[in-house]
Order: C-alpha cells, then structure tokens, then sequence
C-alpha cells in the first residue's frame, strides 16, 4: 500500500513538472504560491557559524531554464555555473573581512523567475534581489557587488580594494567606487598578490586578500599630491559629528618611501554646495620615518563643520620634487560615523 502511495506521489510530480516546462502554460502571475516570491531578510543559517550563503530561488518551479551564476571573491572565480534545477539552490561559501564579492548573473529563459540573494553567516541578508517592482510586476535579476563588513560599517565601499577594474591610462589596475586626483594620475597601481617590487627580486604580498593600493610620485618637476578617494553626499550629516578613518600602509626595502621626504596621509576632507573647500584633516604622515617591510597603522578622527554638503575620505600621496622616490602600499581603509580609539 505505502509503494501505491509513492506512486502516485511521483506520478503527480511528473505531471507538475511537465506542466511548468511547457511555454504556451507561463505567465507572469506572481499571486501564484512559490517558494520565494519575497527573499526574507532573515534566513536561518542551519548551523552553519562562518560560510555566507548565496541563495538562488525559482518562482516557477521549473529552475532557471538556462540561467546560472558564476561567484567571484575577489576577482576570484569561486564558483561557476550554479543554478536551480527545480525549486531553490544554496551554494555557501567563506569570506574574509574586506572581501569583494562579485556575482556574474547569466540570465536564460524566464528570467524573471529567478530571484537571488546572500546571507551572511549569521543568517542575514547583505544583498537580495526582489524579482518584483513595486507595482508586483516581474524584474529580472541583476548582477551585484558587495564589501564584506564584518566589524564596524564602514562608509567606503570596497575599502580593501579587492574589487578593480582595468585599465585606466592603458596599463593601470584601478579600485571599483574609487576616484583618482588628479584625474589622469599615471602614479597608482592597485597591486595584486605577486606583483613585482621596483628594484627587487622580492613580490609583493597585500596585507589582506589579494590586492593593495600603491602610489608614487608623480614626478612632474614640481610639488605634487595625489589623492585616491571616495566622495559622499554629506548635508544630511549633523555638524560636529565625528568620522574616523583608519587603514595601513607598507613600503618596501628596496623601493623605500624613506629615499627623500615622500609622505602619504589619510584625510577626511569638507567641501560646500559648490564643492568649495571647507576645511581637512589629515593623519600622522606616513613616511620614511617608519620602518620598511612592516604594516603601520594611521587613522585620523575628524568632526564634520557647519555648512558642508560633501566629504571626501582617502589616501593621498606627496611628493616635494623629482628627486624624492620611494612607493607605499595601502589596503583596508575604514571610515566610520564617530570617534574611535
Ligand atoms: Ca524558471
Ligand atoms: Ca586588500
């Protein structure tokens, strides 16, 4: 009797699933139940205490007819092609602390099916895709980045710059949400694991993850600062809030800051309506006067004036004059709302 059962069991779901391939049946009525109309910003992480999850849905039933989704960390591919055969997929996965997570998302038939979202370890979400607008009308899934944070909220995204682009000016790796002053600065480099050193037989090895910021020089016959930094949107922000900035920097032995008076910087500068500057502040200097070969930490703790509408928060590189060499490395740049210590 209980086999009779299972038959008939199985023989319904066959029916279903014939059902759901057939085009001429599809239509966009999202009233119809699923196992995922709307991700939950909770989704229990079933024991799991480190791996984040990457959780793919099926509003159909059918899988992702085609669809699929390549995983990358850090530039990284982790996984490729994973998708949904019937219902919902997990795929889980381990991240570090500034991690750049990246996902490739190839849609195929019926796209807007298809709904994705991550989860950190704790179960909460940290990027979802709603497969629906506010009207309740079918959206298809996009492709999306995400900063791991797993401390303080850092305003910057992607402040280990684990996520680049190239090439700007033809050659240079470049950090994605991240500006360069001046705009055609040929003087930074985000540098990744195994870089060549100048002047040595030594490669280069990021403080966290596989990719660090460098600059250098500009050396363009007279006094020179460049800045790589993040802009934000700051007339919402109350005067005499504090923001603090903090990361680290490295230079090499062999391709030293300390040959001449180079100095690097964090700052946390305010500009008006008019990006009119207002006012800065900077971190102890970063310069010959550390020892090569070894992370420091500098961080700046600013308070927001009155009448600013922008803040720019970054890295900035001086050079007094051409004969000043040296290059330095920076990587996991935190800002965040309020005074640390
Ligand atoms: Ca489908
Ligand atoms: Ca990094």
């Amino acid at each position: 009797m209980r086999k009779a059962i299972t038959m008939i069991v199985v023989l319904g779901l066959s029916v279903c699933l014939y059902a759901n391939n057939k085009a001429s049946d599809k239509s966009k009525d999202l009233s119809r139940p699923s196992v995922a109309t709307h991700h939950p910003e909770f989704k229990s992480p079933n024991g799991r205490t480190e791996e984040w999850e990457i959780w793919m849905t099926d509003d159909y039933g059918d899988g992702w007819n085609g669809g699929y989704i390549d995983l990358y960390v850090n530039g990284t591919l982790v996984e490729g092609g994973i998708t949904v055969d019937v219902d919902d997929n997990s795929y889980l996965f381990n991240v570090d602390d500034f991690d750049y997570i990246s996902v490739d998302y190839t849609p195929g038939s019926w796209s807007y099916e298809n709904e994705y979202s991550i989860y950190d370890a704790e179960g909460n979400m940290v990027v979802g895709i709603i497969g629906q607008d506010a009207d309740g009308a079918a959206v298809e899934p996009w492709d999306v980045a995400h900063t791991v944070g797993l401390g303080a909220e850092n305003m910057l995204s992607n402040g280990g710059f684990e996520g680049i682009w190239c090439c700007m000016n033809g050659w240079q790796n470049v950090g994605i949400d991240w500006t360069q002053w001046p705009a055609d600065n040929g003087s930074h480099f985000v540098a990744p694991t195994g870089d060549g050193i100048y002047g040595s037989e030594d490669t280069f090895t990021p403080y966290a993850g596989d990719h660090s910021l460098k600059m250098w020089g500009q050396y363009n016959g007279a006094a020179n600062a460049a800045s790589y930094y993040q802009s934000f949107w700051a007339g919402d922000m109350d005067p005499g809030t504090g923001i603090t900035a903090s990361g680290v920097l490295w230079s090499h032995e062999a391709d030293w800051i300390g040959q001449g008076t180079n100095t690097v910087t964090i700052f946390v500068s305010y500009f008006d309506y008019y990006w009119n500057f207002i006012s800065r502040d900077d971190s102890p200097t970063f310069s010959g006067a550390d020892a090569a070969n070894t992370w420091h930490e500098r961080s700046v703790t600013s308070t927001v004036p009155e009448g600013v509408s922008f803040v720019n928060i970054g890295f900035e590189y001086n050079q007094a004059d051409n004969d000043q060499h040296g290059s330095a490395y920076m990587d996991n740049l935190l800002a965040v709302f309020g005074a640390t210590d």
